[in-house]
């Protein structure tokens, strides 16, 4: 049960884990999320890796943050990946020859010496700025870091309040399942039945070298997310004029871009900059998310689907970040409590850490991604929205859960719900970070 002490661990001791794991993902300029099957640097990735380092290692943590905004596109997009170009173009798929981003998305501003993904990934990347400066504000200041950021985080959420409105409903969004982070949610599998999948073998999935199909997205997962890449990049990454046959309001993604402008209202604030703007922005977002996405019903927050005009129906755990959101009303709060405890998550019953999809749903699986096992960004998102809505004793029961699973699957990516048995990757940096961030 949630709260049960872990004799296996000791808090120094798997402080000085996370950190050898972090230490053995860092390349000189930024951190890979495993070694192995991730071996390039990811935008969110980035951001919980920062939140982590910060309270060790805070030039890394801002550096973490300045390597990946120095791949910014001039549109103000931040890419879902940033290659490292020492790494053999066959060790990841897609790679940068697939994307082509210093040609095929320069009319976009995509820079033209690093090699970068055109699409974005949840805008976790204010809140760790400005994390990572309250845990050294003296090497903060000295090195100009949150001057450096601040434009380009703006531009960043820019981006996507403006172009990315896609539906013109107040809120962005996203372009492709990877866009989410969890790319084969079964809430994707409604609009992603209108892609026409890519050719088999019209490519080589390099995730399979290291990953075990069972816990992977399928091939016909891939064919579409192959498709719908080529079309965005036949489009020169542009958002307008591409024939988006993909095009969804996420809620997860859309209360981190909130929780982003709260931050940046405190990163403008610290400079001596006119917060007024990013208050009127959170205040907007908030109320569109809760006008747009939130169901009563079900009392959880659901994804909309632009092109097909519809609400989708599967329970993600998506639908629960936006516990996270500052001044969410009373009631929306407490009915997101009552869901993540009743049996569709479950959570402090049938288990002790939040699954990522319904434990009743149809396409329930405990071990493939993103389709019900437990993650350790939102289990340390939910412990954090649990705190904003005033609920102390519930987040510290989670804490606790969040830190043995830690320790006892040695930093997995993700866990089977029930039993907690690791899956995919081990020594994965965002879990090892956000253990250490819990532990501080
Ligand atoms: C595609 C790196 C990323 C995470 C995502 C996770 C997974 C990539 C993949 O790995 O996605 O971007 O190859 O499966 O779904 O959330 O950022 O850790």
């Amino acid at each position: 049960p949630a709260g049960t002490a872990h004799p296996g661990w000791t808090p120094a001791g798997l402080l000085r884990r996370a950190r050898r794991v972090l230490h053995d993902n860092w390349t000189g300029s930024s951190t890979v999320p495993s070694r192995a099957l991730y071996p390039h640097q990811w935008s969110w990735d980035s951001a919980f890796i920062a939140i982590g380092l910060r309270h060790f290692a805070p030039e890394r943590a801002r550096r973490e943050l300045t390597t990946l905004f120095a791949a910014q596109w001039a549109d103000g997009r931040v890419p879902h990946i940033v290659f490292n170009p020492a790494v053999p173009l066959d060790a990841y798929f897609p790679s940068p020859d697939f994307w082509r981003s210093a040609t095929d998305g320069a009319a976009a501003g995509a820079p033209a010496t690093v090699q970068t993904s055109g699409l974005v990934q949840p805008p976790v990347h204010a809140l760790a700025a400005w994390l990572t400066h309250l845990a050294d504000p003296a090497g903060s200041g000295r090195t100009g870091f949150l001057a450096g950021l601040y434009p380009k985080l703006t531009a960043w959420q820019r981006y996507l309040t403006g172009p990315r409105d896609l539906g013109g409903r107040g809120l962005a969004a996203i372009v492709h399942p990877w866009e989410s982070g969890m790319d084969n949610s079964p809430c994707w599998d409604a609009p992603l039945a209108r892609v026409a999948p890519a050719p088999p073998g019209s490519f080589r999935r390099c995730d399979l070298d290291h990953g075990d199909p069972g816990d992977r997205p399928t091939d016909l997962d891939y064919r579409r997310y192959v498709a719908l890449a080529r079309t965005y990049r036949d489009h020169g990454y542009h958002d307008a004029r591409t024939p988006h046959s993909f095009a969804v309001e996420d809620p997860g993604f859309n209360a981190l871009l909130i929780l982003a402008e709260h931050a940046l209202a405190e990163i403008a604030q610290a400079l001596g900059a006119d917060p007024t703007d990013h208050r009127i922005h959170a205040e907007e977002l908030t109320n569109a998310l809760v006008k747009r996405c939130w169901d009563g019903r079900t009392g959880l927050f659901l994804c909309h689907d632009l092109i097909a005009g519809r609400t989708l129906p599967a329970r993600s755990a998506t639908g629960l970040l936006p516990l996270v959101v500052p001044g969410l009303p009373g009631h929306i709060a407490d009915a997101l409590l009552r869901t993540m405890e009743g049996e569709h998550f479950s959570l402090g019953h049938g288990t002790r850490l939040v699954p990522s999809y319904d434990l009743c749903g149809k396409a329930f699986d405990a071990s493939r991604y993103w389709r019900g096992p437990a993650w350790f960004n939102v289990n340390w998102l939910i412990e954090r929205g649990l705190r904003e809505q005033g609920r102390p004793a519930r987040a510290a029961g989670l804490r606790s859960a969040i830190l043995g699973a830690a320790a006892d699957s040695g930093f997995a990516e993700y866990l089977d719900p029930y039993t907690e048995q690791p899956h995919g990757a081990r020594n994965f940096s965002w879990t090892a970070a956000l253990a250490a961030d819990l532990l501080e």
